[in-house]
C-alpha cells in the first residue's frame, strides 16, 4: 500500500485515480458525516450547490429527509440544520437522508468520486478506516483534506498523520514503505507532535478559530476525539455514502 496525502481539492491531481480516496474534513463535515451514519442515518448525499441540494431533495419524502446547509460555518437560512455533529441525534437522524453542502468538505468529497473506492474519515472513526484499509489493502490510497478554500488546514493535516501512523503501527512498516508523497512524512510529524493534545491544536487552527467566534467550542471537543465510532462511510454511488459494515 502506498498512501498519497493532498492537503486540498486543488491539490489533487486530475490526471489518475486511486484505487481508494478518502476525503477528511475533521472539522466539521465528514465528523459529521460518520455521527449520521452511526447513529442510524440512511445515507449521506453530499452536493457543492445549494440550489442542486435542494432540487434533489425535493423528491424525497419530507419524513425521510434532512437538509443540512453551512456556509462560513454558519446555517444556511431555510436548511434544516447547519453542520454541527452535535446536532445529529439518534431521534433526529436515524432512518433518514441527509441531503448536505458545506463550504469546503462536500467539494472534497466529489473531487474524488471516481475513485474505486471512496471513504470519509474523521479522527472519530479513524480506527474503522484504518481497520478497513489493512483489510483490503489498496495498492494507491489518496487521503484528501477540505483545508479552507483552496489552504492547508492543521487539523485535516493531523487527521492524516493519524491514520498514517496507525497503518504504519498495525502493519510495523517504516514511513518509507508507506509515504507515497512527502506529506505523509509532514503529516505524521504534525500527529506525532499533537496526539495528546489535538483539541489544543484545534484552538490554533484558523478553521477552529473560526468556529469558536461562532461559539462552537462543544464542537471543537467532539471532533477532536479519537476513534470514538465505529462506522465507515463509504460511497456507494456517485455522492452518496453508507455505513459499510466490515469483519475484523
Ligand atoms: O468547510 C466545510 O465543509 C465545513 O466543514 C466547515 S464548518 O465546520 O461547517 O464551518
Amino acid at each position: 500500500m502506498k498512501l498519497f496525502v493532498y492537503h486540498t481539492p486543488e491539490l489533487t491531481p486530475t490526471d489518475e485515480v486511486p484505487e481508494c480516496a478518502i476525503a477528511v474534513d475533521v472539522l466539521r463535515a465528514t465528523t459529521t458525516m460518520a455521527t449520521v451514519l452511526a447513529v442510524g442515518g440512511e445515507a449521506v448525499q453530499v452536493f457543492s450547490d445549494l440550489d442542486q441540494l435542494l432540487q434533489k431533495s425535493e423528491s424525497w419524502p419530507v419524513e425521510k429527509r434532512l437538509r443540512a446547509g453551512e456556509r462560513g460555518g454558519a446555517k444556511v437560512t431555510g436548511f434544516d440544520m447547519g453542520n454541527s455533529p452535535l446536532d445529529c441525534t439518534p431521534e433526529r437522524v436515524q432512518g433518514k437522508r441527509l441531503f448536505i453542502s458545506t463550504t469546503n468538505g462536500t467539494r472534497a468529497l466529489q473531487r474524488v468520486q471516481n475513485a474505486k473506492v471512496v471513504l470519509a474519515a474523521a479522527l472519530i472513526n479513524r480506527a474503522t478506516v484504518v481497520e478497513y484499509l489493512w483489510q483490503q489493502q489498496p495498492e494507491t490510497v489518496w487521503i484528501v483534506g477540505s483545508g479552507w478554500e483552496g489552504s492547508f488546514s492543521l487539523e485535516d493535516t493531523v487527521c492524516a498523520g493519524a491514520i498514517a501512523y496507525s497503518i504504519m503501527q498495525k502493519g510495523n512498516l517504516s514511513q518509507d514503505e508507506l509515504a507515497g508523497n512527502d506529506e505523509v512524512i509532514s503529516a505524521i510529524a504534525l500527529y506525532s507532535q499533537w496526539q495528546d493534545n489535538l483539541l489544543e491544536l484545534f484552538h490554533l487552527a484558523s478553521h477552529g478559530k473560526r468556529l469558536l467566534r461562532l461559539d462552537c467550542l462543544e464542537d471543537l471537543k467532539y471532533c477532536s476525539q479519537t476513534d470514538i465510532l465505529d462506522v465507515l462511510p463509504m460511497q456507494r454511488e456517485p455522492g452518496v455514502l453508507v455505513n459499510t459494515v466490515i469483519h475484523s
